[in-house]
């Protein structure tokens, strides 16, 4: 009693020492009570040691480890247990004789696996394929009149952890499947994280959160058997869209070139709600985010991505990281729509807070507000791509939410979703989650509490710790909402405004260019396809017809189904260019050149193609009969990248087929040059051009890819029947190189795909 008596004396002195004169009340030994909530702040806390920002190697790429703590498995070099007792032996357990009964008492045994027993967590519940990255945000200052958010403020640089997605399939499924996809950001602000939580479409199915378990499991593998894996092409994914037609928006944008992406490096992000800005003076602006790849946003074509699901499911995942890899760090502008905060908060008729529909970019156009660079791959792909926890209210002060329902719901959803997936409320704690600002929140204890918090009073209002931690005013750095009036019946209905779901669709339709309209027509063609039940594909056709006759017309053709009346009226609507993703031309950063030689092949002027391409900022990818080495006898070899046997077209943008060696000079009478000049070009004029070659060649045609060939290459193409737009032959191996990157600039030789009918009814 008598120790007890003195430690709490101990504590009465500090906290007398520290904030003066203030007493516990009833302490030993302490003065009669006089209770006063101190009203000044003292020094802020230190940061805790264990709330460090994520290890500096990840965010960067370059530093190490730096604190001993951080270093874990293979960063030693001695194998320990979990408890950091070093081991002699890992590769047998313990047993009584070599051949006896294995020993309970092995502890390395039962840690072992006891560790890999639980090593899954549970995946994401949607959104669980996904891939990341690290990189840096770098304002350009000009958001600074709509909002006080440091981050968006003057040309500060700001670290950011992005994880890209698909939405439906499982954790292992292929990544260039037909689906939406997930851009979510993650920006270390010094007011703490913000998380931008956006897809690759500027709109959703529904406009309620309370219908998102409703499409998720219309969409999700069907459960009886659990099929399809990733797959929108199936029945009760139709059922659900051509019930609830609200999501025809979203859909027509997931059939289009949208749903099947030909890159995380060109994918366009969108936040699809409606948020609101606040500036230092307390003004409020309404805003939607947009995420503008300076690459352009571009897709694959069906055939290809259906065959990269086989040939490669890691496509995209790889494709960022060798692109990071290979110094052609992908970047986005982010920019903004604004609007006034108006009461009704609509714009030219458009009601901001319905998550269906989109604002034109020709009514409202993109401000771009800074640059987003991504640089670095994770260094741990569970640790940090699996355990990021993102969540729209991470906000920060200058950027509000709005009543947009889907929105709301969003901020339940987030939180919950992680206390399962990350075992317990600390996952804030995860050093991927960590904010690189000082956290000092009074939550305390719980599942993998991380941190040993000191202070002896996690409430508030307290004494014992001083009165710590203190709040602020906006003034100070604190975050306030903005002080919106909220009044209005409780009921379950929503606004009549919300009402209207064929015009977007009708505006996106009409706003794509025939190449595209024809890739929609052909995916409702295959999607509906898939579907067993006659009434259901009925069902979508009326809403089609809709949405559009012609476009119903087309996919009822190819269905072998009748032409359905529309239901409402016709609507006019004027088209947004800005929403067709042909047209333009755009970087070729990144561009995979496939190179077909083998040992008999101009090599010199493959070696200098490989110099050209990398100094386009290409990667240059030899493809010859077998592995290893080319031109070993030159002995100025150079790597095969591909063989015939590992290489296939879908990993090209483009390609270009060797030539024979220029002939020599003539040193000996005309008529045996002629005769030795012409060999090489003979036996390729006469060679059955390998089959793998062939299919590699016309794969690439009809997937609108740029095809080139120098000197008697021109035969290999010829051979294998690929002719027209788009294949190009020249002299040079450089020469071929700048007509076809020209082409690439363009994406696809898009005159390549046939003509389409009239699209437009
Ligand atoms: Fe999500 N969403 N979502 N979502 N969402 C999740 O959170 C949810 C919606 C988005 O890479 C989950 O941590 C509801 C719109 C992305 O980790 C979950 C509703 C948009 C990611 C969840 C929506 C998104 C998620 C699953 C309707 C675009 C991946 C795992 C109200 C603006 C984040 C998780 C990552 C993930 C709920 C609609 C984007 C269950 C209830 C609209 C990019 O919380």
């Amino acid at each position: 009693a008598q120790g007890a008596a003195k430690v709490a004396k101990g504590v009465a002195d500090t906290v007398r020492d520290a904030v003066g004169g203030i007493t516990i009340p009833g302490a030993p030994g302490s003065e009669p009570p006089t209770v006063q909530e101190p009203t000044e702040p003292r020094e802020p806390l230190p940061p805790k040691p264990d709330q460090r920002a994520p290890r500096p190697g990840s965010a960067t790429g370059k530093d190490l480890p730096s604190a001993p703590d951080d270093i874990r498995s293979q960063a030693d070099a001695h194998l320990t247990t979990a408890q950091g007792m070093r081991l002699a032996e890992t590769d047998h357990s313990l047993t009584a004789g070599p051949r006896g009964p294995v020993l309970l008492q092995d502890h390395h045994l039962r840690e072992k696996l006891m560790h890999f027993d639980h090593e899954r967590i549970p995946e994401r519940v949607v959104h669980a394929r996904g891939t990341g990255a690290h990189g840096r945000f770098r304002s350009y200052g000009t958001a600074g009149n709509i909002t006080r958010a440091a981050f968006l403020n003057g040309e500060t640089e700001t670290p950011v952890f992005v994880r890209f997605s698909t939405v439906v399939g499982f954790r292992g499924s292929a990544d260039t499947v037909r689906d939406t996809r997930g851009f979510a950001v993650k920006f270390y602000t010094s007011e703490g994280n913000f998380d931008l939580v956006s897809n690759n479409i500027p709109v959703f199915f529904i406009q309620d959160a309370i219908k998102f378990p409703d499409v998720v499991h219309a969409v999700k593998p069907e459960p009886a058997r659990e099929i399809p894996q990733a797959q929108s092409a199936h029945d009760t994914f139709w059922d659900f869209v051509s019930l609830h037609t609200e999501a025809q928006h979203h859909t027509m944008w997931n059939m289009s070139g949208r749903g099947i992406p030909y890159s995380f490096r060109t994918l366009e992000g969108f936040g699809v709600h409606t948020f609101r800005m606040v500036a230092a003076d307390g003004s409020t602006t309404l805003v939607k985010f947009f995420w503008k790849p300076v690459l352009g946003a571009h897709s694959l074509v069906w055939e290809e991505a259906q065959l990269i699901n086989g040939v490669d499911p890691d496509f995209h995942r790889r494709d960022l990281y060798d692109a990071i890899e290979a110094g052609a760090h992908p970047e986005w502008e982010l920019g903004v729509q604004t609007f006034p905060d108006t009461e009704d908060q609509t714009f030219e008729g458009i009601d901001l807070l319905d998550p269906t529909k989109l604002v034109p970019e020709e009514l409202a156009p993109v401000q771009r507000i800074g640059r987003l660079t991504l640089d670095a791959a994770p260094t741990n792909f569970f640790a940090e791509v699996e355990q990021v926890a993102f969540h729209p209210g991470h906000l920060v002060p200058g950027i509000d939410v709005t009543n947009d329902p889907l929105l709301q719901g969003r901020l339940f959803s987030y939180l919950d979703t992680q206390l399962t997936r990350l075992g317990g409320p600390n996952f804030p704690q995860i050093p991927v989650n960590r904010p690189h600002v000082p956290v000092n929140d009074m939550f305390r204890d719980g599942f993998h509490q991380h941190a040993v918090h000191t202070g002896n009073a996690p409430y508030k209002p307290n004494t014992v710790d001083g009165g710590c931690p203190f709040t602020v005013g906006a003034g100070g750095g604190g975050y306030v909402e903005v002080p919106e009036r909220v009044d209005g019946a409780k009921e379950r209905r929503a606004p009549a405004s919300f009402a209207d779901h064929f015009t977007q669709p009708r505006l996106f339709w009409m706003s794509m260019s025939p190449v595209e309209q024809q890739q929609i027509v052909d995916a409702y063609t295959f999607e509906l396809g898939k579907c067993y039940e006659q009434v259901i594909k009925e069902r979508q056709l009326v809403c089609l017809a809709n949405i559009d006759p012609v476009l119903c017309q087309k996919v009822a053709q190819g269905l072998g189904l009748p032409v359905p009346e529309p239901t409402i009226p016709p609507v006019e609507v004027q088209p947004s260019p800005a929403l067709s993703q042909i047209g333009g031309t755009w970087p070729v950063d990144g561009r995979r050149i496939g190179i077909i030689a083998d040992e008999a092949s101009d090599l010199e002027g493959v070696r200098e193609l490989r110099q050209a391409v990398h100094a386009a900022g290409m990667t240059p990818l030899v493809i010859a009969p077998h592995g290893g080495m080319l031109g070993q006898e030159s002995g100025d070899p150079f790597p095969v990248q591909r063989s015939f046997v590992t290489a296939r077209s879908v990993e090209f943008d483009a390609v270009l087929v060797a030539g024979a060696p220029a002939p020599a000079p003539p040193t000996t009478p005309a008529s045996d040059a002629k005769a030795s000049g012409g060999d090489a070009l003979t036996e390729a004029t006469e060679a059955v051009v390998d089959p793998r070659v062939t299919l590699l060649l016309t794969e690439m045609f009809r997937h609108a890819k740029a095809i080139g060939a120098w000197g008697d290459g021109a035969s290999t193409l010829v051979q294998a029947g690929v002719e027209g737009s788009g294949v190009v032959v020249a002299d040079s191996a450089t020469a071929a190189l700048s007509q076809v990157q020209e082409l690439l600039g363009a994406h696809r030789v898009w005159d390549r795909f046939p003509p389409a009918d009239a699209m437009q009814g």
